[in-house]
């Protein structure tokens, strides 16, 4: 068989043993690597109801067929669980040198279980796997820990940790990779802490099966010159994603205050174009050519001059949302939530909820934080990624909190399912607020980004069967095809590298005819899947 190892990896990190599982090809080409094989994991071997913190829970580290090859930024790996804060599936789509590694060393995922009860890292070396004492790293935040471990193991390893706010389990903690790559936004990185798993290095020395290597190399080769040679290529590569930000202050969809407003009038100071002329690198995901990590200096005390990667998604919930309009302020803000190891987006959330029970005098006196205060907000995440003082309550995220305000707070606590809103504000767009709504992982807009289709396509505010049709056209290219064949999905989406080259890329690394409509298939199960969980889990 090409493509798969057909191996996975298991660690019991309470029994400490380290087993080997098979899979056929007929199991790969059913569940495809990734999402697939992540949400069918959690989906067989979790009894409903499980604690999404307790030993049981799956964590789970996947590759997919396209995964860590040399075609268009394919240097991407879903991490997952069971998700402490949505009580559903979760996982993220992380850039990291793991994926490629994991391969190497024999296995298409991951799967760790039970919980250590003292700090571990787990070590793999092709077929040594080891886990070994991690005392020294516990407490360190993740750019330490991460020079630490590239200094010991290599700049190729790939290295995965938490921070401290993963080992204090903060409900939207993530894990991170590289400088500043960090995945699984519902909380992936809490279910790492909760088994005291500081970090996983991979190291593989062997070849990925491929039916056809040469072809797969000329192909790549191809692809990414198609990438360079698009017309929107040098746009990309001079705004990124932050290029979203000045289009949704028009549109009046930006996270102001919020979500209480639309529209910020400091715009001009934070948006693609500023952050284009005042960022000093970009980085990003292994072997990608669209590099989107644009890098801004912080400012304060402790991290004076330190370099950080900002996202349009980080910009809107640490920016805008918190009524702060200066880009180095934020990249401060940035800087500790990747330190820390937590999502930008659910803390921008929870921070701005926490600005608006201010507002609205709902939050004691001494804890009070004003729209625009960056060096509260900074102080208040420190509280957060230690759970320290009123930082352990918006550590839990915005439900929670609003069941502590109460006050009809649930109605300006910006989330579904539990996981706070990406940085689109729905007032005038039904679309994407229906997109968030039926997303199984919560408020996450990375499997429907409906938005740019519903303002390209219809008038503000307007309803329409066509918007409903999209959502789930995206939730298949997205949310199926990118998150189990498993790639970064900017080539296609930003500046329109076919989704036709996607079966031929297949056809190089497994020899087997795939086609688009294989694909949708593959979609439609493991999103059906995902969706059996949320609703199994509920309640349970
Ligand atoms: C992703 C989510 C996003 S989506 C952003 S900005 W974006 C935030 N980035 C964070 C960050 O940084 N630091 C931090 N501490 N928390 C963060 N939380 C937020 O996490 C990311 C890119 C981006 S940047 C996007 S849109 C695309 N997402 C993809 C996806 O979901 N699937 C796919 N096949 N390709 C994608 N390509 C792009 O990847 P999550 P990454 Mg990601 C500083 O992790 O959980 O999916 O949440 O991992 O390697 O950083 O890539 O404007
Ligand atoms: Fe990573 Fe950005 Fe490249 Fe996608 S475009 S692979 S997110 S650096």
């Amino acid at each position: 068989m090409y493509g798969w190892n057909g191996k996975f990896l298991r660690v019991n990190l309470t029994t400490g043993e380290i087993t080997t599982q098979t899979f056929d090809e007929e199991y790969g080409k059913k569940w495809i690597g990734g999402r697939g094989f992540a949400i069918k994991t959690l989906w067989d071997e979790l009894e409903p109801g499980t604690d999404p913190l307790g030993p049981d829970n799956r964590l789970i580290f996947a590759a997919g067929l396209l995964s860590g090859l040399p075609i268009p930024s394919a240097g991407k790996m879903v991490v997952s669980a069971k998700s402490p804060i949505t009580n559903g599936y979760a996982d993220g789509n992380l850039g990291t040198w793991a994926s490629e590694n994991l391969r190497k060393a024999g296995y298409d995922a991951l799967i760790v279980q039970g919980a250590s009860d003292k700090p571990v890292m787990l070590e793999i070396k092709d077929d040594e796997v080891k886990i070994i004492d991690a005392a020294e790293y516990w407490g360190q935040n993740c750019d330490e820990l991460h020079a630490n471990l590239e200094e010991k193991y290599g700049k190729r390893a790939g290295v995965l940790t938490i921070g401290r706010g993963g080992e204090n389990m903060v409900k939207y903690a993530i894990i991170r990779s590289l400088e500043g790559r960090a995945g699984g936004r519902p909380g992936v990185g809490a279910v790492m802490g909760s088994k005291k798993l500081k970090a996983v290095v991979i190291t593989g020395t062997g070849e990925i099966p491929l039916a056809d290597p040469e072809e797969l190399k000329r192909l790549g080769r191809e692809g990414l010159k198609d990438v360079k040679d698009k017309p929107l290529y040098d746009f990309w590569m001079t705004e990124g994603t932050n290029q979203v930000l000045t289009w949704c202050h028009e549109t009046g969809t930006l996270p102001t205050f919020n979500f209480q407003e639309g529209t910020f009038d400091k715009h001009d100071m934070i948006n693609g174009a500023y952050v284009g002329e005042h960022r000093s690198d970009t980085k990003g995901c292994p072997r990608c050519n669209m590099r989107c990590g644009h890098r801004v200096t912080a400012v304060g005390d402790d991290l004076d001059g330190r370099l950080t990667e900002l996202d349009y998604e980080n910009v809107g919930l640490l920016g805008p949302n918190l009524g702060i309009g200066d880009i180095h302020q934020i990249g401060t803000l940035n800087l500790l939530a990747d330190e820390y190891g937590v999502d930008t987006i659910s803390l921008g959330g929870s921070l701005g909820f926490f600005a608006e029970a201010t507002q609205k005098g709902l939050v004691p006196n001494e804890e009070v934080v004003e729209w625009g205060d960056w060096q509260k907000f900074e102080k208040l995440i420190h509280q957060i990624g230690d759970r320290k003082g009123i930082g352990d309550l918006i550590a839990d995220g915005t439900k929670r909190m609003a069941e502590e305000f109460s006050n009809n707070s649930i109605d300006w606590a910006i989330q579904v399912k539990g996981l706070e809103c990406s940085a689109y504000n729905c007032t005038y767009v039904p679309g994407m607020a229906l997109s968030f709504g039926v997303s199984p992982l919560g408020a996450h807009h990375k499997d429907s980004w409906v938005i740019s289709f519903e303002l390209r396509e219809s008038e503000r505010g307007s309803y329409g069967e066509d918007k409903a049709a999209k959502v789930i056209e995206l939730q298949k290219i997205r949310g199926g095809l990118f998150e189990t064949f498993l790639a970064c999905r900017f080539p296609w989406i930003e500046v329109g590298h076919s989704l036709d080259n996607y079966p031929v890329y297949l056809k190089a690394i497994t020899g087997q005819d795939f086609t688009l409509d294989d694909a949708w298939e593959v979609a439609d199960r493991v999103y059906a899947l995902m969706r059996s969980f949320w609703i199994r889990e509920y309640n349970a």
